[in-house]
């Protein structure tokens, strides 16, 4: 045995006031709440579909990196067209399904492609691309 190691931990244990280790642990939750709200969180209330011709909603969304708005308002009971504009050239985002409503539609690059859809009931109903990493939602009200 050296004497040096047995006389000297390598670990010692600082005894911190209550107040500083409350305030750690608030620190830390905080920190955890604020990146949960910032990754999964809800931002902002969507963005209504436009009021069409003979009552048909409308709204285009933009296909870059992932769908904008990708949160989408609209009313029951009436006819709901999303008009995508995909310039993003990922083949990710080739496809978009809508599993709620048994619809898919396939994006060709550097055009505009619609899809109508009658949202019947109130309601969220989640939209993705094909491998379901880019995500949307239809917010029905
Ligand atoms: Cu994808």
């Amino acid at each position: 045995m050296i004497p040096f190691l047995a006389a000297a931990p390598l670990w010692r244990t600082i005894p911190q006031p209550p107040a500083v280790q409350v305030l750690v642990a608030v620190g830390g939750v905080a920190l955890i709440a604020a990146e949960l709200w910032w990754f999964l969180g809800r931002h902002g209330s969507g963005v209504a579909a436009a009021e069409g011709e003979q009552g048909v909603q409308e709204i285009t969304i933009t296909v870059e990196g992932g769908y904008s708005p990708s949160r989408i308002r609209a009313k029951a009971g009436r006819p709901l067209r999303l008009r995508f504009h995909r310039t993003d050239p990922s083949g990710c985002v080739a496809q978009v399904i809508f599993p709620d409503f048994h619809r898919s539609l396939e994006l060709p690059l550097g055009a505009t492609t619609s899809i109508e859809l009658l949202p019947d009931h109130p309601g969220v109903y989640p939209f993705h691309c094909g491998m379901n990493m880019v995500r949307g939602s239809l917010e029905v009200e």
